[in-house]
């Protein structure tokens, strides 16, 4: 037998291997030939599996397990020349990248060197196939790891792609609780090289849980004061001097060799601002968003909601020089700048050794309302369509003053109110049947082990005036979400405008203005999710509910001893 007939009978067994596990998720383990090698020309390709592997079905199995030990702690940063307090993976601002190949294992060991706040981390858009026990929302999956203990997450990756792992107890990812998240996988765009992550910022002087007394009670002022590009900016304290305004802060700068191609991963990691992306003389090729590969395409800017991300391959083939990298604060949509838009700005090089501003301009307008790129750009490579819907959940968001004259925001008048010491997962392990109303659960059974089934969930703006007027970033836990509809209109109450035929697929898409957003989902990951506003400000004031999945196969047992 000759190789290539070897080769295709290696092919064969993966393809019979990948059927049978249509139905179950199981990891195909026999086909550790590498059949196709991924290269700066061959991206598409990742070992026995490719773009066209449905990666919600199937995975490698690597039997690589990447450990890794985090420190959660206190400190001052300097990220800008203005010295504050705030709160790091490890001592730095983003925290240590967090790197594995499509089907390893992770191992985490997350310890609290806080001083008196608990923590816990949530690794953003992943999957966690029957491992929602270590899904890191206090109150739902875990109790707070408390100062001075430790807890090991550990789940297998399923996905490929950007993302960022961050704190999920109260507002502690916007104090600096964060870092990237990526797992090696093929891409559908070729490239040179991978630069990592970028992350867009906004960043206020005062800690957030100062602001956060203010916010509470005015619902709508105290925006963040400016912007940090990948951690990292110049603050101009001329005009209003301080003792914390120490200086050092710099521009992120990157540095490009002429003719190569560049993967960047973007990642907006804001506590209520909405960015956009361009590079000046630059074009970007489009290749994913957030875990989902999707058709490529050419823009000249990229608009990234709270908890969103893009991978982007900008081709290195302007005049060398020097060009402004621009990750402009959008002013019409969340959070009015103390700053200018114009600040948030990073540093593209040609020649390393140049200290020059670059004198780059860019003719592009900032969009008007708070939305998502559109929706006919983010065309899912794998093509998937909705399937069998046997659930349907509605509801409308709105907003409250609590007797305390607090704000709070609502999901069908019920505000999200957990109590950490009773995660829901520990009350479903002790067979309570009837879960407390401010922990806005919406049960949802697969009621057929042997079939395809799917949920949808219409969200409604129905906040009056000024209130209905914010969008909402909305991002699911465990799952992909498939976008039925997201409408700047009220919804009619019909599901015949439904796009079911392979529609974006992401993880976090806006809920607009005075609109709703219809999602569906497969009811393949048992657990207790949370689906909430990225806006750290409005999930604080309430504005999240819990779908519990087929609770009768939530495995909650070997969560016990951590609770
Ligand atoms: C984080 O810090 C701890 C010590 O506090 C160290 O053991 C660990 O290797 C660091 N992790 C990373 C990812 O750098
Ligand atoms: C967390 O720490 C901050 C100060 O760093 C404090 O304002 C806040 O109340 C603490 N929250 C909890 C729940 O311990
Ligand atoms: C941004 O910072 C992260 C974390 O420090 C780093 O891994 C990454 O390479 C940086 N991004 C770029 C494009 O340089
Ligand atoms: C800083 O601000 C002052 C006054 O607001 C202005 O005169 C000065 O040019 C600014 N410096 C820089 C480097 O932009
Ligand atoms: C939310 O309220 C709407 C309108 O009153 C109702 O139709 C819907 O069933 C409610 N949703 C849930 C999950 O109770
Ligand atoms: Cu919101």
């Amino acid at each position: 037998m000759n190789a290539r007939s070897l080769l295709f009978l290696a092919l064969a067994a993966c393809i019979s291997n990948s059927e049978a596990s249509a139905v179950s998720f199981t990891p195909r383990t026999n086909c550790e030939t590498q059949l196709c090698e991924n290269t700066p020309t061959t991206r598409g390709c990742w070992g026995a599996y490719d773009l066209e592997t449905n990666y919600y079905k199937t995975a490698p199995d690597t039997g690589k397990t990447v450990e890794v030990w985090l420190s959660v702690q206190e400190g001052i940063c300097n990220q800008n020349g203005y010295e504050r307090p705030c709160m790091t993976f490890n001592g730095t601002m983003p925290g240590p990248p967090i790197i594995a190949d499509w089907g390893d294992k992770l191992k985490i060991h997350v310890t609290n060197n806080l001083e008196s706040n608990g923590t816990s981390v949530h690794w953003h858009g992943v999957h966690l196939r029957n491992s929602n026990q270590w899904d890191g929302v206090p109150g739902v999956t875990q109790c707070p790891i408390a100062p001075g203990e430790r807890l090991t997450y550990e789940f297998k990756v399923t996905q490929y792609g950007t993302s960022w792992y961050h704190s999920h107890f109260s507002l502690q990812s916007s104090e600096g609780l964060f870092g990237p998240l990526i797992f090696n996988g093929p891409a559908s765009a070729n490239y040179d090289e991978d630069l990592g992550a970028l992350f867009l910022q906004d960043w206020s002087h005062s800690p957030t849980f100062v602001e956060w007394e203010v916010k509470q009670k005015f619902g709508i002022t105290s925006s963040q004061t400016t912007t940090l590009v990948n951690g990292t900016n110049t603050f101009n304290c001329t005009a209003e001097p301080h003792k914390n305004c120490v200086g050092g802060g710099k521009k992120f700068e990157m540095v490009f060799q002429q003719g190569k191609k560049y993967r960047i991963r973007l990642i907006n990691v804001a506590i209520d601002s909405q960015f956009q992306f361009s590079i000046d003389g630059h074009s970007l090729t489009v290749i994913s968003n957030d875990f989902v590969p999707i058709e490529p395409y050419l823009a000249d800017s990229i608009i990234l909601n709270v908890g969103q991300r893009y991978d982007v391959i900008v081709e290195a083939n302007a005049p060398p020089g020097d060009y402004w990298l621009r990750g402009g604060w959008v002013q019409s949509c969340q959070g009015v700048a103390n700053d200018h838009p114009e600040s948030a700005t990073g540093i593209v090089r040609y020649n390393s050794r140049s200290m020059r501003d670059p004198t780059s301009t860019s003719s592009l307008s900032a969009p008007v309302s708070c939305l998502d790129e559109p929706q006919e750009n983010l065309v899912p490579y794998l093509k998937l369509d909705v399937g069998s819907i046997t659930d349907t959940t509605v509801e409308d968001i709105n907003v409250r003053l609590t007797n305390a004259a607090m704000f709070q925001w609502t999901i069908n008048s019920s505000s999200l109110v957990l109590d950490w010491g009773r995660p829901t997962i520990q009350q479903i392990y002790d067979k309570e049947r009837i879960f407390p109303t401010p922990y806005n659960v919406v049960e949802v059974e697969k009621e057929n082990e042997e079939k395809e089934e799917w949920a949808v969930l219409v969200i409604e703006n129905k906040a009056a005036a000024f209130f209905g007027g914010l969008a909402h970033p909305i991002h699911f836990h465990g799952h992909d979400f498939w976008i039925l509809a997201q409408e700047s209109h009220p919804w009619d109450g019909s599901s015949a405008s439904f796009q079911t035929k392979n529609p974006v697929r992401r993880d976090t898409a806006v809920l607009p203005a005075h609109g709703y957003l219809a999602l569906a989902f497969e009811l393949d990951n048992p657990g207790a999710w949370l689906v909430h506003c990225h806006i750290a400000w409005h999930s604080s004031m309430g504005l999240a509910l819990e779908f519990v999945e087929s609770e009768n196969s939530i495995s909650t047992k070997i969560v016990l001893e951590n609770l």
